[in-house]
């Protein structure tokens, strides 16, 4: 990416430093999260359950001597879909695009076959890895990082706790030494690279994840077909939550309508405090057999490689 990115947004002092850093690591060990608590803003999903990021997604934070460009990946897994492909294939190509790669991986847990397989792709990479160990909040056993430790060799490690915020700071210290020397590419005030109805539809999904069980989370995908800010400053979002069967469409709805008021109320919750405005948010449901296998579908989704376009 940086190569093929020319910095546009210059006059900036000498020393600063501007570039792409990666966020890669099996589902669920905290990339959304870390993410978020460098920008500051909650403009990535984040659920407990696994594979909440679908999409590539930038965070920016701007800095006196510095932008630093993260990229939330969705977590590398052992695709099942075409859906899954498509994740999987961002991810891969976000860490061969990065000018820094932090290998994330829950420390709190000795390493997985999936962690050793992303470490593989770490090693051939041309930019640094970082091995990142999150989690470090949570009790852990002390042996874990020497078995993260030899799943590869790293540029350097840390340990941190992305949600509590532990060792963050540090981190993002030699991340961004490790940049190369340039200009901005996004104006200072820019958090993210997505647009707003985009960022509205992920949160409708994250709690979609958080609140519904089994396979009905995994089975959806959210459009928002309406986003106006009327002249007073409220937002006005009409949004499909989209899913695979009648049967998952009933439990989406839930009795008398209560799970899906439970998924807009927490929804609105979320958007508000990112879009400093009173939402709302009206939310439908349909069925669409089969959509993570429906090439038509996952297109008009944005669930598709750039090079497939
Ligand atoms: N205890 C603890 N939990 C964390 C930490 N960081 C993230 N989590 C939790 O781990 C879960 C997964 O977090 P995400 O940020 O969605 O993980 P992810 O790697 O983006 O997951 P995918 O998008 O599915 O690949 C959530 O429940 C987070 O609250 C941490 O430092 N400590
Ligand atoms: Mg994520």
């Amino acid at each position: 990416m940086s190569s093929e990115m020319t910095p546009l947004f210059g006059a900036v002092p000498a020393g600063h430093r501007s570039g792409f850093v990666a966020i890669i690591g099996k589902p669920n060990v905290g990339k959304s999260t870390l993410l978020n608590a460098w920008v500051g803003l909650k403009i990535a999903a984040v659920s407990p359950k696994p594979q909440t990021t679908r999409n590539r997604l930038l965070g920016i934070l701007t800095q006196p001597d510095a932008q630093i460009i993260f990229i939330d990946t969705p977590g590398i897994h052992q695709p099942r879909s075409k859906l899954g492909d498509f994740m999987v294939n961002t991810a891969l190509k976000a860490l061969r695009e990065a000018d820094v790669v932090l290998f994330l991986v829950d420390g709190s847990e000795p390493p997985s076959k999936a962690d050793a397989a992303i470490a593989g792709y770490c090693s051939e990479v041309q930019a640094p890895v970082i091995l990142v160990l999150n989690k470090a909040d949570l009790a852990s056993r002390p042996d874990n990082y020497q078995a993260y430790m030899a799943l590869g060799s790293w540029h350097s490690s840390a340990v941190i706790s992305a949600l509590k915020g532990i060792g963050c700071a540090e981190l993002l210290q030699s991340v961004t030494q490790l940049l190369p020397l340039g200009p901005r590419f996004y104006p200072e005030e820019q958090t993210t690279d997505q647009q707003e109805r985009f960022i509205a539809a992920e949160l409708v999904r994250e709690q979609a994840l958080r609140q519904l069980e089994q396979e009905v989370p995994h089975s959806i995908a959210v459009v928002v077909d309406e986003y106006k800010e009327r002249e007073n400053g409220d937002i006005f979002i009409s949004a499909t939550i989209l899913c695979e069967k009648d049967s998952h469409k009933g439990i989406i709805i839930g009795k008398g309508g209560a799970k899906l008021k439970q998924i807009g109320k927490q929804a609105r919750f979320e958007l508000e405090k990112l879009v400093q405005a009173r939402v709302y948010l009206e939310l439908w449901v349909k069925v669409r057999a089969n959509w993570r296998e429906d090439e038509h579908i996952l297109r008009d989704l944005g669930y598709v490689m750039p090079a497939e376009e």
